[in-house]
């Protein structure tokens, strides 16, 4: 019998759990697997904590989610194929819930199967080893409540380990003469200390987009968003405005490429994460920035360098749950020996193909429909449940647009599920008004 590490128990490594799972309900004889997991509990991002930096135990804090971090794209682009919204919840809800609603559907599908036996909970791995000999990894863990190391072999290791944890944190001239708060947005937990507060955050992305319309809807006296290639673009409203490029800091005053300059209280960094494995060796360690087509990897998620070496959702993300099973259905269906593994030279041939396409993406459309590509194109070789990858794409497409009509209140929309066809219902309260992200709330 063969052997799997996975590291990791967010999405992705849930999802590699699962796809095990659902071949060993079939009566397949699956390999013996460990799932690490850092944390105390699944879910990964998922897995809200109050903690910023280090843990209780000195390891660096995971979660860069927040108090009232309701879902950024609609529910109905990420829905499970073998678990509907429906089947969880017993009735239609919204199509943005908040980050307790999501992380109560991810843990659903699991909790109703045996797969937590598989996970090392509070277990940290620290190193990852090759050796072409034997061609086994040894995995070497630590449990954090008693400090205790181990090591095991496997035959196949399996990174589900996030990338959207280590800040990229840039410097900018004079910013150590800053008086406010200056943090990353790993590090950001809740807007309400911003009430009345003039704020500036760095990036053009969806965390620069999210913190500054938290810090809006809870009272800030101003949001300026710093954009370094193209601005958001979107129609802000009073209050919250975008600008160039920060040059300099000079005390609390942040000056701009244009020539102009602001007064702020506060700076919040959403310049994004680093792809960043510390327990990995170079020569296993993927290393890109972040995009949906990230170079090493064949079929997105086989290490063409030591292809007993997997990626789970290391792409820049578009779909994500339902594109992190078809990944992991695929590993497994390898790691089964259902789908042989191509020779170097198919896997580049292959790897090339998909290179130049992801090359002439020319827009965020462009991109989706790429991604809906990739997704379609592991699906078709496996047995998880096929769906409407193109209604997902339209799915995706409507919310662009209805974000670019609407920024402030574009999680008031609702979209009818591929899955089930459910329509969504709207939230019982506007989110600008909804000041409460529990589940008791949002299901009252
Ligand atoms: P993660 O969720 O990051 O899980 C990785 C797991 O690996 C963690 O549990 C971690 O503790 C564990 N781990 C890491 N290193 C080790 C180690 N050395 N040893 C043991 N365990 C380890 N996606 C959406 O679809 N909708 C959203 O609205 C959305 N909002 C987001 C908001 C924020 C602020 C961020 C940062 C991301 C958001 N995402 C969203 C994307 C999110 O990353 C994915 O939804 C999903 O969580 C990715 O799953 P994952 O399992 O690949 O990684
Ligand atoms: P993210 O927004 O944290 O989302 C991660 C941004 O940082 C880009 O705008 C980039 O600009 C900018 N940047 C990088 N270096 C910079 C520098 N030196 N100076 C100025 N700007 C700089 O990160 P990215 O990678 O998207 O953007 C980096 C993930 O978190 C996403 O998957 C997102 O879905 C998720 N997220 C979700 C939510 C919600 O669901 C909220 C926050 C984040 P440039 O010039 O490279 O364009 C609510």
């Amino acid at each position: 019998m063969s052997s799997v590490a996975i590291i990791g128990a967010g999405p992705s490594g849930l999802a590699v759990l699962r796809a095990f799972e659902a071949a060993r309900e079939t009566g397949e004889d699956v390999p013996d697997l460990v799932c690490f997991e850092k944390q105390s509990d699944w879910g990964g991002q998922w897995n809200f904590t109050w903690r910023t930096g280090l843990d209780e135990y000195g390891e660096p804090v995971h979660s860069s989610m927040y108090r009232n971090l309701w879902s950024n794209g609609p529910k109905e682009g990420l829905e499970f194929a073998d678990y509907s919204f429906d089947e969880h919840f017993g009735r239609p809800i919204s199509s943005y819930p908040p980050r307790p609603v999501l992380w109560d559907y991810i843990a659903g599908r699991v909790a109703r199967s045996e797969v937590r036996q598989y996970i090392r909970f509070e277990t940290a791995v620290r190193w990852v080893s090759y050796d072409e000999n034997t061609e086994k990894f040894t995995v070497t863990s630590a449990h954090l409540p008693t400090g205790k190391d181990s090591s095991q072999e496997f035959d196949y290791v399996i990174v589900a380990s996030g990338h959207f944890s280590f800040p990229n944190f840039p410097s900018f001239p004079g910013i150590e003469t800053f008086g406010g708060p200056v943090m990353h947005a790993h590090d950001f937990r809740g807007a309400e200390g911003l009430r009345d507060k003039h704020l500036l955050v760095i990036g053009s992305s969806y965390s620069a987009e999210d913190i500054g319309s938290q810090a809006y809807k809870m009272g800030a006296a101003s949001v300026t968003a710093s954009y370094r290639t193209s601005p958001m673009g979107y129609d802000w409203p009073d209050r919250f405005e975008e600008r160039p490029s920060v040059v300099r800091f000079e005390n609390e005053t942040a000056h701009f490429a244009d020539g102009t300059s602001k007064e702020v209280d506060a700076v919040i960094f959403c310049t994004g994460y680093l792809h960043k494995y510390p327990f990995l060796p170079e020569e296993l360690s993927l290393d890109s920035p972040n995009n949906v087509y990230p170079e090493g990897l064949y079929k997105g998620v086989v290490w063409d360098a030591n292809p007993k070496l997997f990626y789970v959702g290391a792409q820049d993300q578009w779909f994500t749950f339902n594109m992190f099973d078809a990944q992991a259905w695929y590993v497994r269906d390898m790691i089964l020996g259902r789908i042989p593994m191509p020779d170097p030279a198919e896997r580049a041939e292959s790897m090339a193909r998909w290179k130049a396409r992801f090359e002439a993406i020319a827009d965020y459309d462009d991109e989706i429909r790429f991604q809906g590509d990739y997704v379609q194109d592991l699906i078709d070789r496996t047995d998880y449940p096929s769906f409407d990858v193109d209604g997902v794409v339209e799915i995706f497409l409507a919310w662009m647009r209805d974000k670019a009509a609407d920024i402030m209140n574009y999680r008031d929309y609702t979209y009818t599920s591929v899955m089930t066809g459910t329509q969504s219902i709207p939230h019982h309260t506007p989110w600008m008004k909804e000041l409460d992200d529990s589940l008791e709330r949002y299901l009252s």
